[in-house]
């Protein structure tokens, strides 16, 4: 098995940050495993160019500006990670989280389609492209002080365990079924992020669920 150190970026999508357990349970398992070493952690606001510059394959592509208006719901926990990036990219799963395998991260995390918690880089072309424009855009590089800022974010969001996510599975998969209306389905969906953020902004929950919901008409 190729087992080669390479450098590439994975970023927690808004997702991830928003549900805050959720998040902090993925960044604790990297930063645990042995395989992996972080290099570089930065909590980061994508702008409408960093975005587009990042994802400009997926340009005029049907799910594009759904993508934008997720990638953009929040901020992304971006990280550079030293590596195998296969075996990263084996352990996040398949694109949609419905297809992944349910013991990866995305198959057993994620809520549906792309609201799928992580970003990393598919080769070491792309991580060199990737890497560039992160850095171009943000900033970001290695920095040998990552260590705190890491346990600090696990230590603060792991208090609470909410974690919803076969209960959010579930009724996507209903409302995509059309088991249940779209307005019961919101409720619902409502109510556990509700928890699973730990927020009174009810605005961003009612994007956040927009977006889950769109993601499953996609
Ligand atoms: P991956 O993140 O698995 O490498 P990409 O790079 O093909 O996938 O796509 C970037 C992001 O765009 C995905 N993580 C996902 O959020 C979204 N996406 C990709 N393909 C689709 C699709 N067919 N429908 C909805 N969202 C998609």
């Amino acid at each position: 098995m190729n087992s080669e150190k390479e450098r590439f970026l994975v970023f927690l999508k808004p997702d991830a940050y928003l549900r805050k357990y959720v998040g902090a349970k993925i960044l604790d398992i990297i930063h645990r495993n042995k395989d992996y070493k972080i290099l570089a952690f930065k909590e980061v606001t994508m702008t409408d160019k960093h975005a587009k510059r990042h994802y400009q394959e997926h340009e005029g592509k049907d799910f594009f500006p759904w993508l934008l208006k997720f990638i953009k719901l929040g901020p992304v926990l971006a990280m550079i990670v030293e590596g195998n990036i296969q075996k990263f990219r084996d352990w996040i799963g398949a694109t949609k989280c419905q297809e992944a395998d349910s013991q990866s991260i995305r198959g057993d995390l994620g809520i549906y389609g792309g609201v799928n918690l992580v970003h990393a880089s598919d080769s070491a072309k792309t991580a060199k492209r990737e890497l560039k424009i992160w850095n171009e855009e943000i900033g970001l590089t290695i920095d040998k002080n990552v260590e705190s800022a890491i346990k600090d974010y696990v230590s603060k969001w792991s208090l609470n365990d909410n974690n919803y996510s076969k209960k959010l599975q579930k009724w996507c998969s209903e409302l995509v079924n059309s088991k249940k209306t779209e307005d019961v389905i919101r409720k619902k969906i409502i109510e556990l992020l509700k928890e699973e953020c730990y927020t009174s902004d009810e605005e961003k929950v009612k994007i956040f669920t927009d977006v889950i919901i769109d993601a499953c008409k996609l």
